[in-house]
């Protein structure tokens, strides 16, 4: 109810050509007290809004903060499904277990869970992501496909290319991609993804593609004790990039590439995804299952499972750690 509010107030702003909205109109419009206007509007300045107010004119918005309001990014988004119903939170434990519970609930396909702040950032085989407040995005999309378990899968190169193609429209930066679920600048990690399902034998309940991006963490204050070296877009090209409009970038062409999905299924994900990884053709080591192989990056099949050529053959290789091989 409060969102809401707050979510007409930033929109009459908006629509308003002078700028100033009287807290008369603000209160007729919402259907409220001047109080509860009063209120709405200190929670807004609280959350890092800059609103004047003029005697005889009204309220005015100067200035709007970098932060991750569902208002905000409601206004922004203009796709047919991801980003529609878009959830956030202050801090929670995991986007990814809120959106698993969510789906688990019946809540629609396309619904999107951010936080600001994760206590417990989920990484693959229960290892962490570092979640560190008021920097990166923490951002878990809730879909329903309709495709068999074994093929969901492909999903997380839709978010690989989902983020890398998000990369470049905020930034010179060429992304790369490190099979299966992370994201390089320049040979470190700028993003993980995880993927979690509910199925049953032959039939997807939901898949949840969490993701999760370093923008403005600085170097300071990035993990150290971690399995690749990490950075975040903000090192990289040595300016802050804005959460919101990387955020509202990031639903479009996850909108985007999911229609395209949902039409020609995941063989133009796998291809494009290919394009962006370095590591195809190259001498790797992947550990796997207590198991180190060692080989030649042969590309990925359809169902995306990484292809290395060993001296033993190819072998075919569903989940572990890539890296490239040490000379
Ligand atoms: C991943 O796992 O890379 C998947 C990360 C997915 C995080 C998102 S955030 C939104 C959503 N909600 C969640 O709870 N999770 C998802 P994996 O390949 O296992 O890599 C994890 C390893 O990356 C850790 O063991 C560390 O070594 C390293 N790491 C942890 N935090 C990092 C960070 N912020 N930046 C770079 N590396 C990090």
């Amino acid at each position: 109810m409060t969102t809401s509010l707050r979510e007409t107030i930033l929109q009459l702003f908006r629509s308003t050509p002078t700028g100033f909205v009287s807290g008369a109109q603000i209160s007729r419009t919402l259907g409220v007290s001047r109080t509860a206007v009063w209120k709405q509007i200190e929670k807004l300045r609280e959350l890092g809004y800059c609103i004047e107010a003029v005697p005889s004119k009204g309220y005015r918005l100067m200035q709007s903060p970098d932060v991750l309001l569902a208002e905000e990014l409601s206004a922004g988004a203009s796709g047919q499904l991801i980003g529609c119903r878009i959830r956030t939170l202050e801090t929670t434990d995991s986007t990814n277990l809120q959106a698993m519970a969510l789906g688990d609930a019946g809540a629609p396909e396309g619904l999107v869970v951010i936080a600001d702040r994760q206590t417990a950032g989920k990484g693959r085989l229960g290892r962490s992501w570092i979640s560190p407040g008021g920097v990166n995005l923490y951002l878990s999309v809730l879909l329903r496909p309709p495709v068999l378990p074994a093929a969901a899968p492909q999903l997380t190169f839709l978010s690989a290319l989902a983020v890398c193609r998000t990369i470049e429209d905020v930034s010179d930066l060429q992304p790369q991609v490190k099979w299966p679920n992370d994201i390089l600048l320049g040979g470190r990690k700028v993003a993980g993804l995880l993927n979690e399902m509910s199925s049953e034998t032959d039939r997807v309940n939901h898949v949840v593609l969490g993701i999760g991006i370093n923008l403005n963490v600085m170097r300071a204050e990035l993990p150290t004790q971690v399995r690749y070296p990490a950075t975040s877009i903000a090192i990289e090209t040595g300016r802050p990039v804005s959460r919101l409009e990387f955020t509202t970038l990031l639903l479009r062409r996850l909108d985007e590439l999911y229609a395209a999905y949902l039409v020609e299924g995941g063989r133009p994900l796998l291809t494009a995804w290919e394009a962006y990884c370095e590591l195809t053709g190259q001498m790797i080591e992947v550990d796997c299952q207590q198991r180190r192989i060692h080989g030649q990056m042969a590309g990925i099949d359809d169902d995306g499972a990484l292809l290395v050529k060993t001296s033993a053959g190819v072998e075919r290789i569903l989940a572990g750690d890539v890296r490239p091989a040490r000379r």
